[in-house]
């Protein structure tokens, strides 16, 4: 074989790569191949198994050892190339402080959304100085940079999910995050000034006029100190309502208050809609007030808050606190307005129901007419009316009040039913068929069981009967149905959210991964089959909600170019092409800079030990997916540039060299290349000595 002259080919590879170099710097390999363009739905084909392709899949079955069951499973979440999900999954991202979404059927991961936690991937507090991020997450002046995020909740109109925003909250400092969904861009957290941490956050109201924060484990409201000797005259329960302003995508904290409530331990919370819009309903425990102290002889909490047979339901008449808010009836606590417990029973704002046992869950049936509340040590659900909670309320059937002078209303005279469905139900969520899905934690199983009321006529079953459970791996705390705190389920798609997946997947030493499975809950009558299971090894995840795909329009790339994602807008401040450039007054340096493939513009940037810089950077990109990373080695910088993005940084070049920055993502073939370097000068030239002559690192070593 002769071998083709060396010369030749060499000119031959660097026509090639001219050419390729060439359709990079034009912009548009990917954008406008249509041949590459992805496989959708419409393009499938019905398709008819031939004998042969039978036999070959039977036999490709039993070499993996698959029975039909699973084959079938398969069919229903696999997803080709290219195809994409129905629903996105919104999940708690646990200690991880983020938020999760996920496809469904596919329960493939799509991204994660920063919130309480900095994370580089998305240059999410990794902007020097000063960085908006780590500011915002600072509490008290301290930087608390993670979060236990518990409950996310989609934006709502008219019941609807209608996938503008997110809200999740942060159990373990009592804060809520703020995600605008064109972007999936954390905008805004905030804090509460009345309590260290809360539990019942995110819920919505049904036209999120509100985001109700329910509270948790007692304190002095407002960061004060009190002893246990003194917690029923000082410590205090709360649930706080934060308006939202939809306008400008932002809770309004002058226009939010909370109510001060007992020292029960608040738990979950679920806002009324239809029949019951205007109330929201969060649940207790501890109403024994278990102050625990097992050194002093008194129980520990586990056993002194779980004596009596009852905590209570909270119902808010929240139209009725709001218009009490605004008639300037609330006091102020750390500057926060609240309206006392004296005034909300006065003015018939707060009732009490009885509710079984240490309940957890509390979730409004999607017309609005029951509230179903799980007590975690009751076999039980207990089903409330909102009719019969009214009716209560007009004829006062009361049967006493607390210590704190709140009214409970009389157990029968509320309750609408009591469904036996197994051991440490926990959560309860709702198809379009007239069924609710309750977890049951200690079973390890999901109830499904039959409503009753209007949705009698729904299905062929008796009301307020358990009709079936099936088994999950393991420990279930929440779940979550396709679309489930809305008005209208979807009743297609569920769940479980299992605590504990010991022997599901492979071991990943002894921390081990979540169990995210999914159940098909389609046909009524039959099973509600596993048909994936997910292992989620990021942060303990708690709630979830499922969204419809194509209700959220989310940006393909920003509208403008510099367009600044904190302030969701163009940006005074951002770079234009043919302004890049470095301006110094004095040691106050802002350097103008711009991205595109594969290029930062200045290239060189110098600077002085000692300077102060602002960096500003424009993505000049307008192509789907055109993404730079912008990264300072030593400078703990990294930035995310998606395309028309502006994004600004702050730091003091304290230590002179010579530093490389470059963009971290692959985002053409000369990404490699897209880089440029940051020369800080030092301040007095190095002495004269022999190191001078030795190569820096030997110099530097010593
Ligand atoms: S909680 Cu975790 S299983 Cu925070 Cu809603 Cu129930
Ligand atoms: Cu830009 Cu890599």
């Amino acid at each position: 074989m002769t071998r083709k002259p060396r010369a030749h080919t060499s000119r031959l590879h660097v026509a090639l790569a001219a050419g390729v170099v060439l359709t990079m710097i034009a912009g548009d390999a990917l954008g406008q191949d249509t041949t590459r363009r992805r496989r959708r739905t419409e393009d499938a084909k019905p398709i008819e198994l031939t004998p042969a392709q039978v036999a070959d899949l039977t036999k490709l079955a039993n070499s993996r050892k698959l029975s039909v069951d699973d084959l079938v499973a398969a069919a229903k979440t696999y997803l080709p190339s290219g195809r994409h999900d129905d629903y996105v999954l919104f999940s708690s991202g646990g200690q991880s402080g983020q938020v999760f979404a996920i496809g469904v059927p596919s329960m493939r991961l799509l991204r994660s959304i920063s919130v309480f936690t900095p994370e580089s991937w998305q240059g999410y507090g990794f902007a020097g100085d000063n960085d908006a991020v780590r500011e915002r997450l600072k509490i008290n002046g301290k930087p608390v940079e993670w979060g236990d995020t518990h409950h996310p909740a989609l934006s709502e109109s008219g019941g609807e999910y209608d996938g503008q925003f997110l809200f999740i909250g942060d159990k373990a400092n009592a804060r809520l995050g703020v995600i605008d969904l064109r972007d999936w861009e954390t905008k805004q957290i905030v804090k509460n000034p009345l309590t260290v941490s809360d539990h019942g956050a995110a819920f919505v109201t049904p036209n999120t006029d509100y985001v109700i924060e329910g509270g948790q484990y007692a304190t002095v409201l407002g960061y004060g100190y009190a002893t246990p000797e003194d917690y029923k005259k000082s410590y205090r329960g709360m649930v706080t309502m934060w308006k939202f302003d939809r306008a400008k995508g932002r809770i309004d904290e002058s226009q939010s208050f909370a109510l001060e409530l007992p020292p029960y331990w608040q738990d979950l919370a679920d806002a009324g809609k239809l029949a019951s819009d205007g109330f929201f309903f969060v649940n207790s425990f501890n109403t024994e007030m278990a102050t625990g102290g097992i050194e002093s002889g008194k129980p520990p909490f586990e056993a002194g808050a779980s004596q009596r047979d009852t905590d209570y339901l909270h119902i808010v008449d929240w139209k009725k606190a709001e218009k009490v808010f605004k008639d300037g009836k609330a006091k102020k606590i750390n500057g926060f307005s609240v309206i006392t417990m004296d005034t909300s029973a006065a003015e018939g704002i707060l009732y009490f129901a009885p509710e079984p046992k240490s309940p957890h869950g509390v979730d409004v049936t999607p017309n609005g007419q029951y509230m179903v509340v799980a007590g975690k040590l009751d076999p039980h659900v207990t089903v409330y009316s909102i009719e019969k909670v009214k009716k209560a309320i007009a004829d006062k059937k009361f049967s006493g009040k607390d210590d704190y002078g709140i009214p409970i209303l009389d157990f029968d005279a509320v309750k609408e039913a009591q469904v036996e469905l197994g051991l440490g139900p926990l959560h309860t969520q709702f198809d379009d068929k007239g069924y609710a899905y309750t977890s049951l934690f200690l079973d390890s199983a999901v109830a499904r069981w039959s409503l009753g009321g209007e949705y009698d006529s729904k299905n062929a079953d008796e009301p307020w009967k358990l009709v079936q459970k099936t088994p999950v791996q393991y420990n279930i705390g929440h779940l979550c149905a396709a679309e489930g705190d809305t008005v209208s389920p979807d009743g297609n798609y569920l769940i479980s959210m299992s605590k504990w997946s010991v022997d599901r997947f492979l071991t990943t030493g002894p921390l081990l991964p979540q169990n995210f499975q999914l159940l098909d809950i389609t046909s009524p009558g039959t099973t509600m089959p596993v048909i994936f299971d997910a292992p989620i090894g990021v942060g303990e995840p708690h709630y979830c909600q499922m969204i419809k795909a194509d209700k959220l329009k989310s940006w393909d790339i920003y509208p403008e170019i510099g367009w600044n994602p904190h302030t969701q807008a163009l940006d005074p401040h951002s770079p234009q092409k043919g302004k890049e450039g470095v301006v110094r007054d004095g040691s106050t340096v802002t350097v103008n800079m711009t991205a595109i493939r594969s290029h930062f513009t200045p290239e060189h940037v110098m600077l002085e030990e000692g300077d102060h810089v602002t960096w500003r950077i424009t993505s000049t990109e307008q192509t789907k997916d055109a993404t730079h990373g912008f990264c300072i080695g030593g400078y703990n910088i990294n930035l995310s540039l998606e395309p028309g993005e502006f994004a600004e940084f702050e730091f003091t070049a304290d230590k002179p060299g010579t530093y490389p920055f470059y963009c971290t993502e692959f985002c053409s073939a000369l990404h490699l290349e897209m880089m440029g370097y940051l020369h800080i000068k030092p301040k007095a030239a190095p002495k004269a000595d022999a190191s001078d002559t030795k190569p820096a690192t030997t110099a530097s070593a010593k």
